[in-house]
This record gives structure tokens, C-alpha cells and sequence, in this order.
């Protein structure tokens, strides 16, 4: 089923989203017998285009016509030799092609694939256009042939010119972009990127990757944690091996929160480039891992808040026709804004992911301030030396491993859920004197308070009081939850005369039910009844200056930053160190923000937050804020209608004292909450895949 974004209550606040095809990116294929190549297949593009089709996303998006590069653009990223030698090609007979082919490492070559390569980079190139000239905010194209393994002078792994490396270059150039972020989430290490940009401090890459202590394509020592970047580009490549196959929805969300995102927002980037590869996704017979389609959603979710909103996606690999499209659908719904659902069985990482977690962090702990405080790398390296550990048995190895892709082959998952659009993105409870925001939707329930809901009100929260206006307050934020809940609402704010009494109330309501979970975050100080949190019903966590006794409830968790919440990087460290990955876990039906009086929270870091909270409750998100903060009624209702919120200014180094805070804090609850974790538990195994 489709929907559009008119269905949405009000005027559309955000800009909407490119999607770059063109067919004739699918006129060329192996023309001879190459297992190392036989599945880069034109029907890639065909099933992803179709699926975005069939689901009415493509509909939706702005489509924007492909173009080739031009010389100029391609030689951002490549010699001139590498482009005269590959400009013979359309040329060439077929035993000629196969003798060029040989020159480089899995990839074939065919008389149009020199078209098709220019029309790839030359996509990526539009999109950048078209988001950096605000003709959109976001985008993705679907093109082949794919780019990150190529290089300045080579073809590998299936690409020819390598797209995302000239677009990040020509973004630079053309649009004066100062610091580009490239997210590479496909499963081989782009290595050609990161050649690229190895000693340029102004391209931050990440890459995870399988790898497997080298032993997997492309097997190189340079795809390990220890190439962190060279010369006045160190501390800005990342890499994250895997060294198991298998890793699931927690093994990648746990990288996002733990490595990459603070770093991300700690480099603030002006451009988000990602090397969108979904053969990192189940059922992929090179990946052989185990996430699943709607893990994509949240990892662009993740990302759609950096670099205000500008992101552009360029497909890479993914080799599984089924898991491919129902993953390029996740991401392009995504970036149209719609809600996201929880990812299934988000458990906890697995040892061999928080060992590639630990070494990623500590590897980078001197050129980040967000890592400073980072394990040591554990004593035995233990990524790069047990090559070898089977000791022989080559021919168990081969079988071990054939069994393993099979299964992964004839893996089984579910098709991720429709995600159905509620009716009215944001509903607002404002006194009559305050104005809604445009887009969003006043909600009372003046005129029908419901007896019941008015008589337990009053016996609870309004004893001797017979102020009508709190009443009515009260009862419409109830209201407004049991929409949510029937999904008719998607998200909301109120300004109330007293935040805590409105917490309360609603926790009271809607922890009520047994099947509910109840995410509170409040961010300020003020007392927080300790009751609220002992069926686990509710799980309170508190960002203020207020110095707390240490909690004994694995439910009721008190983050202290000394200067308060007005810290940025000390915020950035407790939102992605602790918040998203509690929340994550916690897996609420509902989010609950909560802004204290006197918070002091800036407005682009709430804005980051609410941002940040909608990948929870299927975006569910309430907003409570006191009477006399007017001023921030729009900020937070334009976040909470999608519009991307504004980068951070440049972060300080967080203080000491609060670092050492949030990590004794996240040591202390490892043990409850295990997406806190980012090095292996001493005692006690992480599950093994
Ligand atoms: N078993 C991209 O995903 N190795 N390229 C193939 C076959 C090469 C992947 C071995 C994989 C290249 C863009
Ligand atoms: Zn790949």
C-alpha cells in the first residue's frame, strides 16, 4: 500500500527525496564463465526498481535524470591513464575484453560498461546537485556498476569508476562542501575510498567490512582497525572488520552507536555520502550475515539528522535479489520520512563484534575526543594474529565453508512489516493563547472528556484543584496517547503547567497496560518519583547537573553532567553511549520527553534528540514542555514533523569528569543492558555466532 506525504496533516515542512535510475545502467553482463563475478547481475537494478514501484515509494520521490560524467569529473578519482585505457573498451572484441579484464581483480568487463560507468558516477553526481542545491534533501541512486573497490588506476570487485569518491570530490569542488562523511555500509571494505581519501583530513570514510583476520576478499592488511588514516588525514578512516560471519541487527547497531556516530557528530560533516551496499544484509551469499531489511532503516534514520539532512545514498553491492530490494525499500522510505519500526531480536552484540567494537575505539582514542576515555586495546591483539587458528585441515575448512553458504542461501526471513503512515504526523496540546505550528494539528478533547479518564484525574493528580484548564490539559494528553497507540497520531507536544504532574499522569495511563513499555526521558533536573520504574513498565532515564545517589533500579537511570545539559559533547556522549542503545533494548511502545524548567538545553541539541527518539515506538514520540517555554514549541514541532534538525556547532572536548560519569555508568549497567557493552565482559561470554 502507498501513501503519500500529503497524507500526512498540514503542509509538507520537509523537501523531498531524489531517486536517480536509468535502465540503461542494466544493458551489460558477464558475457563468459566467471564464479568470482556471475552474480552482478543486471537484474539488481531491475527488482529494486520494481520493488520501489510495487511499494509506491518510487512515486513518491522526486526522479531525477542520470547523466554521464564527464572526463574532468571522472579524473577527480582516477589517472588518466586508467580513463583512456578504459575508454577503448566499447571498442574491443570479445576475446580482447577478457584479456583487459584480466589485468585487475574480480571484475569483467563488456562493450557498454564504459557507458554505464560514466552513468553511474554521473548519477551520483546529479544527486549531489540536487541535494546540495536544496532541489531536495536527500536521495539515493541505483546504479551499476558499483564503485568502492575501484581505483585510481584499476577496476576491482565488479566497479569501474569509483562513483562516491568522484562525488564526495566534486562536492568539495563544485559546491564548497569543507567536510564530507562516507558511510560504507556495504560488506566489503571499499578499499579504493579509502585510498583515496587516506591522508585527507576534510573525508572522514567508515567502512565495516567481513574480513575475517584477512582472509576474506579483498584480504588485505589495510582493511584491519589499525588503518586509521595517514599523515594529516590519521583519525580519519575508519574500519570496523568483522571477524566472524553472521553478525546480526545488534552487532551493527552497536558499531553506529559506538563508533561511528559519535565521531560523525563530532567531525560534523556538511555532506553524508553513503557506499549504500545491502550485501551486507541476510541472506547474501558474499556477506553471510545475518541483519535483517529493516535494519537499513535505522541505520538512515541514524544518519539523517547529520549535516542538516543532506544525504545521499549510492547503491553498491548486494547479491540477493529478495534481501537487495526489500533493503533499498527500507532506506528509501526512510529518507521519506516515514516512521520506523523496531528491528527484530536486538539482543545484545555478539563477543567476536565487540572485540572489532573494542579495537575500532581504541584504535581511534587519540584522534577523537568522544573516544578519549576508550579501552585499552586488549593485551593479545586479537584481530590480526590467529590467521591460522584450525591449524591445516584445509579441505574442513572448504567444506565447513561451503555449508555455510548454502545455508546462508536458503536462509528464510521474514518480509519486513508495511510501514503505515499515520494519518496526522503531529498533534500539539497549546493553551488557546499559543499559536500551532504550521503542519501540525491542535488536539483537545475539550469537548468530550471522557468521565472516566476526568474522575481518575481528579482522584490522583487534581485532588483540591478545580483548575478546568489543567483538567482539560490532562485528559487530552491522554487522548492523544490512545491515538497514538491506535496509530491515528504519530507523534506529539504539549506545554503544561506542570511537566511532572503531566509525566506522571500519562506514565500512570499508559504503563496501565501490561503490554506497554514507557521510554521517559527527562532532560533537566527535578525529582522523578521512583516508584514510576519498579514494574519496569517505565524506563526513566535522566540527563541533568544534579548530582544523584547511585540507582539500584536497572529501570531508573540518572546521567550527571557537571555543566548540564547545556554541554553539547558531554549530551552527544550520554545520547549515543547510553540513550540509543537503552532504547533500543527497552524496545518502548512509547517515547516520553520530557524538558525540566530551566534545562538549558540548546535548541539544535533537542532538536537532535527528538530527532534522534523518533527511531523508537514506531515513532511515537510525546513532548512535554512547561507553560512558559513558548519558544520552543516550534523547534520541536518542526522535528518532530521530519525537518532535519541543525548541525551542532563544533564540539568541545567533553569534560573529564563527565566522560568518566557516563562510562562508569555503562559499566555498572553492562551487566542489565547488554547494547551498552563495547569490550568483551570479562566474566561471562557474549554469545558466540
Ligand atoms: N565468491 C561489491 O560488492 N569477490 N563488490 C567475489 C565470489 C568480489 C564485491 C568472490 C566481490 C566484489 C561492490
Ligand atoms: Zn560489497
Amino acid at each position: 500500500m502507498s501513501c503519500s506525504p500529503r497524507s500526512w496533516s498540514g503542509k509538507i515542512t520537509t523537501m523531498g527525496t531524489a531517486l536517480i535510475y536509468d535502465e540503461e545502467m542494466t544493458k551489460y553482463k558477464l558475457l563468459w564463465v566467471d564464479p568470482a563475478c556471475k552474480i552482478e547481475v543486471p537484474e539488481r537494478l531491475t527488482v529494486s526498481h520494481e520493488a520501489l514501484v510495487r511499494n509506491g515509494l518510487a512515486d513518491r520521490c522526486v526522479s531525477i535524470a542520470v547523466r554521464e560524467a564527464t572526463d574532468a569529473e571522472i579524473l577527480l578519482a582516477h589517472s588518466e591513464e586508467y580513463l583512456e585505457a578504459v575508454k577503448k573498451t566499447p571498442h574491443m572484441t570479445l576475446e580482447d575484453l577478457k584479456e583487459f579484464t584480466l589485468q585487475y581483480g574480480d571484475v569483467y568487463f563488456h562493450p557498454n560498461i564504459y557507458r554505464c560507468a560514466k552513468l553511474a558516477a554521473g548519477a551520483a553526481l546529479q544527486l549531489v546537485d540536487s541535494v546540495m542545491t536544496g532541489k531536495v534533501r536527500n536521495g539515493m541512486a541505483l546504479v551499476r556498476p558499483p564503485g568502492h573497490h575501484s581505483m585510481r588506476s584499476a577496476a576491482n570487485g565488479f566497479c569501474v569508476f569509483n562513483n562516491v569518491a568522484i562525488a564526495a570530490r566534486y562536492a568539495k569542488q563544485k559546491h564548497g562542501v569543507q567536510r564530507v562523511l562516507i558511510v560504507d555500509w556495504d560488506i566489503h571494505h571499499g578499499q579504493g575510498v579509502q585510498y583515496c581519501f587516506e591522508d585527507d583530513p576534510s573525508v572522514l570514510y567508515f567502512s565495516w567490512h567481513r574480513y575475517e583476520h584477512q582472509k576474506f576478499w579483498p584480504q588485505l592488511r589495510e582493511s584491519d582497525y589499525d588503518s586509521v588514516g595517514k599523515e594529516k588525514g590519521a583519525g580519519f578512516n575508519i574500519n570496523v572488520p568483522w571477524n566472524k560471519v553472521g553478525m546480526d541487527n545488534s552487532d551493527y547497531l552497536s558499531v553506529f552507536c559506538h563508533v561511528l556516530l559519535p565521531v560523525a557528530y563530532e567531525f560534523c560533516p556538511d555532506l553524508v555520502l553513503v557506499c549504500a551496499g545491502f550485501d551486507s544484509a541476510i541472506g547474501d551469499p558474499e556477506g553471510e550475515m545475518c541483519a535483517t531489511p529493516d535494519v537499513f532503516a535505522h541505520l538512515t534514520h541514524l544518519l539523517m539528522n547529520l549535516a542538516g539532512g543532506k544525504l545521499c545514498a549510492v547503491l553498491e553491492g548486494g547479491y540477493n535479489l529478495t534481501s537487495l530490494a526489500q533493503s533499498v525499500c527500507q532506506t528509501v522510505q526512510t529518507l521519506l520520512g516515514d516512521p520506523v519500526l523496531q528491528p527484530a531480536n536486538l539482543s545484545g552484540p555478539c563477543k567476536s563484534a565487540l572485540e572489532s567494537v573494542h579495537c575500532s575505539r581504541s584504535a581511534h582514542r587519540q584522534y577523537w575526543s568522544c573516544l578519549k576515555h576508550a579501552a585499552d586495546l586488549p593485551t593479545v591483539d586479537i584481530s590480526t594474529k590467529h590467521i591460522r587458528l584450525s591449524g591445516g585441515g584445509e579441505e574442513e575448512e572448504r567444506m565447513e565453508k561451503e555449508k555455510a553458504e548454502k545455508s546462508t542461501e536458503e536462509k528464510v526471513w521474514a518480509e519486513p512489516p508495511k510501514r503505515v503512515p499515520p494519518p496526522v504526523r503531529c498533534a500539539a496540546v497549546l493553551p488557546d493563547d499559543v499559536t500551532c505550528p504550521d503542519g501540525c494539528k491542535r488536539f483537545s478533547s475539550s469537548e468530550d472528556l471522557d468521565p472516566l479518564i476526568v474522575s481518575k484525574l481528579r482522584e490522583n493528580f487534581l485532588k483540591d484543584a478545580d483548575d478546568c484548564d489543567d483538567l482539560t490539559a490532562l485528559s487530552s494528553l491522554i487522548t492523544l496517547t490512545e491515538n497514538m497507540q491506535r496509530n491515528e497520531i504519530c507523534n506529539g507536544l504539549a506545554l503544561v503547567s506542570d511537566v511532572t504532574m503531566a509525566m506522571m499522569c500519562v506514565i500512570q495511563h499508559v504503563a496501565a497496560a501490561p503490554s506497554n513499555r514507557v521510554l521517559v526521558v527527562c532532560v533537566g533536573s527535578g525529582k522523578v518519583p521512583s516508584h514510576v520504574t519498579e514494574d519496569g513498565r517505565t524506563l526513566v532515564v535522566q540527563i541533568s547537573s544534579e548530582e544523584t545517589k547511585e540507582q539500584t533500579c536497572k529501570y531508573h537511570i540518572s546521567v550527571t553532567l557537571k555543566k548540564g545539559c547545556s554541554d553539547t559533547s558531554g549530551f552527544i556522549q550520554a545520547m549515543f553511549g547510553l540513550l540509543l542503545p537503552l532504547g533500543y533494548e527497552y524496545d518502548p511502545s512509547l517515547v516520553l520527553l520530557v524538558r525540566m524548567p530551566g534545562s538549558k538545553v540548546r535548541d539544535s541539541m533537542w532538536q537532535q534528540l527528538t530527532g534522534l527518539l523518533q527511531g523508537f515506538a514506531q515513532g511515537h514520540a510525546l513532548v512535554l514542555m512547561q507553560e512558559d517555554e513558548k519558544a520552543c514549541v516550534g523547534p520541536t514541532a518542526s522535528s518532530l514533523l521530519g525537518d532535519p534538525a541543525p548541525s551542532l556547532e563544533s564540539l568541545q572536548a567533553p569534560l573529564p569528569e563527565d566522560v568518566e560519569a557516563v562510562e562508569r555508568l555503562r559499566h555498572r549497567l553492562q551487566a542489565d543492558w547488554k547494547l551498552l557493552q563495547t569490550t568483551v565482559p570479562e566474566s561471562g561470554r557474549g554469545d558466540e555466532h
